[in-house]
């Protein structure tokens, strides 16, 4: 007999570790479930005799081990996958404070002044780094930072509150109703990508999804998604390339309500944001998901290239205006050591960041979460 193990692996997630969802046997369910005293007494075991457990190394190190054993070792956790992509951005901005003022015994408005360069070379953008730096000098004439450590702590404590100050603005589905999930921005920032991430994500998660193949401007972005669509199983809706975007989404989300499909992610094609002829198209096309379902489309992601930095944000502007975007898809922010934009986008344009690309593979999307961004930029390990 088999049981489901998530309690356990709940407890292994609360601890910082993402686990994958595993299937442990009765006999080992129990036997990690047992209190320690009598794992001790077990005879015959391998976890027998004046082991880990007996010096103190507590529950979760012991479930921890038992679930390696026998699944092998966690995947990495968000924050982990957070704390790689980031490295170069934490280079270029934890590490050359360190540098910076290595030789600076106190912290003074002064030396404050060194501080802005490299806040702008990591690209928090001119309002953010003046908003940032203010604070700091306040604490400063006060004599309130007595070393870099502090000083690293204020930045990020003000980046954290930055970025969770973005209100959450994605509607939801009425009840029974798929989720409309439409996809913006202009040409190669990684739309097509993040649609197959973002497929592979909810599938993980067991939904139904259906992709919309409305970028119908080029073969070679039809084909494109039907890749991602046969990687993650995922069915692609489509029409002949030139034809009408507005008919394929038409299509795909008939389809998805007639077979209560949990939901549809529709791709469009790249756009520069002063194109009004395209721009228009967008809304037509959202005039239509309307029709079919009230409230759709449900969420209007615009994806960003983290490596465009600090020109990405008035393209983003216009895109927000005309396409009433609810939240940004920051992609290659591996590639980049200018990953502060992220908190660029959130104080400018008042977005919130929702997911961000680390990576060209299907698992190389994560859920935004300021806490561990924060936390990544500034970590020393
Ligand atoms: N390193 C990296 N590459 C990415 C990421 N997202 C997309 N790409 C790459 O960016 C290129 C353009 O992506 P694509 O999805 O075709 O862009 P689209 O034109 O906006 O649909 C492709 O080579 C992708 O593999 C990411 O998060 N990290
Ligand atoms: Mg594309």
């Amino acid at each position: 007999m088999c049981l489901d193990a998530s309690p356990l692996v709940r407890e292994l997630q609360n601890d910082g570790k993402a686990v994958k969802p595993q299937i442990l046997t009765n006999c080992s369910l129990s036997y990690a479930l047992m209190s320690r005293k009598s794992r001790r007494r077990s005879p015959g075991s391998e976890y027998h005799g004046p082991n880990r457990y007996n010096q103190g190394f507590g529950r979760h190190s012991y479930i921890k081990t038992m679930i390696q054993t026998l699944f092998g070792t966690p995947q990495p956790s968000f924050l982990d996958k957070m704390k790689q992509a980031v490295t170069r951005t934490r280079e270029n901005l934890s590490e050359r404070i360190d540098e910076v003022m290595a030789l600076t015994k106190e912290i003074d408005s002064s030396t404050l002044d060194d501080l802005e360069g490299i806040l702008l070379g990591a690209d928090l953008g001119m309002k953010t780094t003046e908003e940032i730096l203010s604070k700091l000098r306040e604490k400063a004439d006060r004599k309130q930072i007595k070393d870099v450590a502090e000083l690293k702590k204020l930045i990020k404590e003000q980046v954290f509150a930055i970025l969770n100050a973005t209100p959450a603005r994605a509607g939801k589905p009425a009840k029974g109703e798929p989720e409309i999930i439409m996809v913006v921005g202009v040409n190669g920032t990684g739309k097509t990508t993040t649609i197959g991430k973002l497929a592979h994500a909810l599938r993980t998660e067991r939904k139904t999804v259906l992709l919309c193949a409305a970028d119908t401007f080029r073969a070679a972005a039809i084909e494109q998604l039907e890749i991602w669509g046969s990687r993650t199983g995922v069915e692609v809706i489509k029409t002949k390339p030139g034809g009408d975007p507005s008919a394929v989404l038409y299509d795909a989300l008939n389809a998805a309500k007639a077979r209560h499909t949990d939901s549809v992610i529709i791709d469009t094609a790249g756009r520069l944001h002063t194109k009004t002829s395209l721009m228009a198209e967008l809304e037509k096309m959202k005039r239509t998901a309307q029709r079919i379902i009230p409230g759709a489309p449900h969420e209007v992601l615009l994806v960003m290239d983290a490596t465009t930095g600090q020109n990405g944000l008035q393209q983003a502007r216009l895109f927000t205006e005309s396409a009433g975007v609810t939240g940004i898809v920051l992609t290659k922010l591996d590639g980049t050591a200018k990953g502060g934009v992220v908190v660029a986008i959130s104080r400018e344009l008042g977005l919130p960041v929702r997911y961000v690309g680390v990576g060209e593979k299907a698992g190389d999307l994560l859920p935004f979460n300021a806490e561990n961004f924060a936390e990544s930029l500034f970590s020393t390990n």
